[in-house]
């Protein structure tokens, strides 16, 4: 069992108002879960996002200031599917640049995966998949000669609150040279009217990527939660530009977790914060890139404003 879940989830649920980290979602059943939720019309960040890689990949290159004969690295933290990323390979293979694709998960079925589709849809383009943290593999790069490009896509970086987003910035930034360059993919701020549907879909998937948390703590740490008592409530405050998931407790109980020898008490309508979902503007990115050398050099948007991939350059 892994230990640092078992920790997590102790002090997620000791604290007073009960959270627990939305990392926890993605296992086997989260995965296909948030495949499920990546093609719910509710959904429309990925959508998004693919289309500012399916129609504006040549913006991206100029953006990106990629030289036609220097090579680079093209570095993807959590790639998933690759289904985005591809549109922008296949054209810079189509144009002839010099280019490696390295994509960086922790997981070896993953990489696996998406080896074999880029060997067989792309397969002039050369692939160098890491398995491993993000920041163990982005050590090795600190010190190449060529240039590194970083993609982050599907607004991964929303999930971090403000602090945590800063603190991987910085990081990001220690492991990278001058003229590095970040592609950040982030949802935009906007009216609660689109993004509060895109977190509680009318066909519930989204309840149960959230609910699967608990089964999973029940499964993994021996706990007892009937899931049929707790109601999946996300919300939406427009000023701050932050969605917010929780799950919150139908009746009065007590969870058991064997595993911890712990009873956790429940008050009817107390509730656990289990995802934040940050939206960004430029005077948001640029109070989190604060304290590091990254400038945001460009910005490309979908054809619906929705979503924006910002160029960062060191
Ligand atoms: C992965 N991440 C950017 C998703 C999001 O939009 O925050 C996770 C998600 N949670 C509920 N729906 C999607």
């Amino acid at each position: 069992m892994n230990e640092n879940f078992q920790k997590d989830i102790d002090f997620g649920l000791s604290a007073t108002n009960k959270t627990l980290p939305s990392k926890y979602f993605y296992d086997k059943i989260g995965d296909a879960l948030f495949v499920e939720i990546m093609n719910m019309p509710e959904y429309y960040l990925t959508s998004a996002e693919f289309d500012i890689f399916k129609n504006q990949h040549q913006q991206l290159i100029k953006a990106l200031k990629l030289e036609k004969n220097d090579f680079f690295e093209l570095v993807e933290l959590g790639a998933g599917d690759g289904t985005k990323t591809k549109q922008l390979l296949k054209a810079l293979d189509d144009q002839g640049y010099n280019f490696k694709y390295a994509p960086v998960d922790i997981s070896e079925n993953a990489l696996e995966q998406l080896k074999a589709s880029i060997n067989n849809e792309l397969p002039t383009v050369k692939i160098d998949p890491k398995q491993g943290d993000y920041f163990n593999v982005l050590g090795d790069f600190k010190t190449s000669s060529h240039p590194i490009v970083v993609l982050f896509l599907g607004s991964n970086i929303g999930n971090f609150n403000d602090s945590k987003a800063k603190e991987f910035i910085q990081k990001l930034d220690h492991n990278l040279k001058t003229g590095d360059k970040i592609l950040l993919g982030v949802d935009l701020i906007k009216p609660k009217s689109i993004v509060l549907p895109a977190y509680d879909d009318a066909q519930g998937i989204t309840k149960r990527f959230n609910l699967n948390l608990l089964t999973r703590i029940n499964n993994e740490l021996d706990a007892n939660f009937d899931i049929n008592t707790f109601e999946h409530k996300p919300e939406y405050n427009e000023e701050e530009g932050i969605a917010r998931s929780f799950l919150v407790s139908t009746k009065d109980q007590n969870i058991a977790i064997k595993s911890l020898d712990k009873t956790f008490t429940f008050k009817k309508g107390e509730k656990i914060h289990m995802e934040t979902s940050r939206k960004y503007n430029d005077q948001i990115l640029n109070t989190i890139l604060e304290g590091s050398f990254l400038k945001i050099s460009d910005r490309l948007t979908d054809s619906q404003h929705l979503f924006a991939d910002y160029i960062l350059e060191k």
